[in-house]
Formats: structure tokens, sequence, C-alpha cells
């Protein structure tokens, strides 16, 4: 197939060779993986599909999870973010570990495998008070698995209780912390990070965390936000560290672009880039990062009909039920204000893709083939 591409399409040389070390598996560098934002989309979904196929065949994996968001009270003001509000200020948030432990209790003997808690930097929440929350939760959900905190969450709370970053994540370990979310990454390139996000934790910074993480047995996500106001080497340097990382110490289950969404935010005035360019990141994501198991399309921010078109460029995951209980990207504007999927929707969504629905744990183990 690839070799048709090469014989058949009007590529230079430079192409030529990117496909010549796609087709052998070859990794590709920096410069190559910049190039493939000038392929045509349908070739890089062929592409993607078959290194996608050489790792997970046909499946297409998706969870039983719910979101827990205990507030939206941000120390932090990233210019993408239309999600954050300050102490007292209207549309602010600040669940008490009894309310949190309201939202648990339904889902009490439930097949549910995951709980997904984010939400802004408290300057007043700290690791015990996370650490309660985890032990009342896990009494009355033993077997779930939490993944919680982004890096920007853990370096604020690890810092606020004088700990450092190991002894930090130990301690949020013992509490009952199972992996961590990809969140917080944005985007590594220091310039327009300083511009989307600039008080909050570092490129750095955020890749020494979940180092850390993956170093006493804590698995992570990782994602990119995309669409705002980075080009395409900042795209491919951001992956290129995930992908250095990643060769480090095995310990990302998988990869999430996230596409900037625009209502509400500072950023507003920059639009959404289009559909084309979401399967196009999808598919080079999955090219680019030769030893990332997994790429998500996470469908709350993309929507249904597009994640599940992702399938065919590349993406082997659409994450999960969520049951309507994230509030991030409604109030960026998703179309899907209410995001929630049963099983059996996630099921045909995936089936009428022709691909084969598998349901797993937070860690890739096969809860289920349907
Ligand atoms: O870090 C915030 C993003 C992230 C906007 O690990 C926005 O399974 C687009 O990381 N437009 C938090 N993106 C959510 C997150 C996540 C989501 C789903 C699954 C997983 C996982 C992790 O949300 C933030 C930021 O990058 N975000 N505002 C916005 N307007
Ligand atoms: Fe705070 Fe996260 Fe929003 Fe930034 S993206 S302002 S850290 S809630």
């Amino acid at each position: 197939m690839i070799q048709d591409i090469i014989s058949s399409e009007n590529l230079t040389e430079f192409q030529t060779g990117i496909l010549s070390k796609i087709q052998n598996k070859e990794r590709l560098n920096i410069d190559e993986g910049i190039e493939l934002f000038k392929f045509d989309l349908g070739v890089l979904g062929i592409l993607a599909s078959y290194l996608n196929n050489l790792k997970n065949q046909n499946k297409v994996y998706f969870n039983k999870n719910f979101h827990i968001e205990p507030t939206n009270i941000c120390i932090y003001d990233c210019t993408f973010c239309s999600y954050h509000r300050k102490i007292n200020q209207e549309g602010s948030w600040e669940y008490s570990i009894s309310d949190i432990l309201e939202k648990v209790e339904p889902y009490r003997n439930s097949e549910v495998t995951e709980i997904h808690i984010v939400g802004g930097v408290h300057p007043n929440r700290d690791i015990h008070y996370y650490g309660e929350m985890m032990q009342k939760i896990k009494e009355i959900l033993p077997n779930i698995h939490i993944k919680a905190f982004t890096a920007v969450e853990l370096d604020f709370m690890i810092k606020k209780a004088k700990l450092d970053l190991k002894e930090g994540l130990i301690k949020l370990k013992e509490y009952g912390l199972d992996s961590i979310p990809g969140g917080g990454a944005e985007i590594f390139e220091p310039e327009i990070r300083k511009k989307v996000c600039h008080e909050k934790s570092t490129a750095k910074q955020w890749l020494g965390i979940h180092e850390a993480a993956h170093g006493v047995g804590i698995p992570s996500n990782a994602t990119m936000l995309y669409g705002h106001l980075e080009n395409h080497r900042h795209r491919i340097e951001h992956l290129d560290k995930l992908r250095e990382l990643q060769d480090k110490t095995d310990g990302f289950n998988t990869f999430i672009p996230l596409k900037f969404k625009m209502a509400n935010n500072p950023l507003s005035y920059l639009g959404e880039v289009n559909t084309l360019e979401d399967l196009k990141m999808f598919a080079i994501s999955r090219i680019f990062l030769d030893n990332f198991d997994h790429i998500k399309a996470y469908w709350p921010m993309l929507g249904k009909d597009v994640s599940q078109i992702s399938l065919s460029f590349g993406v082997d995951d659409i994450d999960g039920t969520i049951d309507d209980s994230t509030k991030i990207y409604s109030m960026a504007g998703a179309k899907d204000q209410k995001p929630t999927m049963t099983t059996k929707e996630l099921i045909e969504l995936i089936k009428t893709a022709g691909k084969k629905p598998v349901e797993r744990d937070t860690v890739y183990n096969v809860v289920k083939e349907h």
C-alpha cells in the first residue's frame, strides 16, 4: 500500500524518503514530522491506519468512567481557558468532600472502572485535603481506579505541602492515586507557553513530574493543546519531548491531542482549526509517536461524529461514558453541552466505523470484548 503511494503520488525526494522510513518502521526526525503536515489527508489516513493496525489491529478501546471536577477556582488564568474563576466570582464552584461523595455514591456497585478528577488550582486546598477525598472515595468504590490531578495541580499541592516531588507522589499514591491524566502540558515551546499560560508550571516541570511519577510506579497520559498560537514545528517539538520521555520511562499510557475550543476565553478571536486539521493532527501523532501504543480522541471535545471519523486516522481509543460529569469543554463551546454516552452507544459508534469495540480499564487491561 505504501509502495503504491510512493509510485503514484507526486512526491518530492524528501517525502518519498519519509514514506520509505514509515514502511520500514523507522523513526521520523523533527523535520520529517513537520513535513507530514504537507501530505494529503487521505495519504496520512492510510499511513496512520497502517501503523495503528500493527499495534492494535482492528480494536478500538473505550472505558466506563465519570469525572469529578472539585473546583474551578484557580490561581492561574490561562488565556485559552473558559473554565477557571476566582474565589466568590460568579460561576465558581468548590465542592466539599461530602459534596463529592454525594456525586460518587450513585456509582456504588456499578460497572464503572475509572474516576477522572481534575480541576482548577485552588489556593487553599492541599495534598492532605485531596488525599482524604481519595481515601473516602475508595471507601465507597474500593475497586475504582483514580486518575487524578494534572501535573500543574500536583506541582502546586506538593510544593504547598513542602514535600519534594518524589515524597509528594509517594504520599498521593498511599492516599489512593493510581494514575495521572495528561492535562497541563499545553504546548511546551517556551514563547508560546508564556502567551497561553504564562504563570503555571513550565514544560520542564510538567515533564519532570511525569518522569518522577513513572519512577514511583504511577503511569500517566500525555496531551498537547493545539490550534491556538502555535505552529507545526512547535507541535512536532512537543511530540518529540514526549517521545523522548517515553523512551526513558515507558510510563505513558496514551497520547491525547486536545483541540483548542474558542468560546468564552481571551483567545476566542483566533477561532478554531477545521476538522481536516484535527484529523491530520491525529494521524501525525500516530505516525510520529512510534513508542505510544494508544492515541485517544476525547469525544466530548471533538464531538461524536469527528471522533468516529478519527478511527480511520490512527486513533484507537475514544475515552469513556463520561456521564455528563465534565464542564471543561462545554464551557469552551463544545457541541455536546451534556456529554454522556451509554456503553451501547459507544459500542455502536465503534462498530459502525467497522472496528471492534473493546472495553478497557485505565491501563488498557481488557475488561470485555464486544
Ligand atoms: O490542560 C482547557 C485543556 C486540559 C481548553 O488524560 C482546553 O485521559 C481546549 O487534560 N480548549 C484538561 N482544551 C483536560 C485533560 C484531559 C481531557 C481528557 C482526557 C484526559 C486523560 C485528559 O483541557 C487542560 C487544557 O489543555 N483545555 N481549556 C479549551 N478552551
Ligand atoms: Fe487553571 Fe487549568 Fe484553567 Fe489554566 S487551564 S486557568 S491551570 S483551570
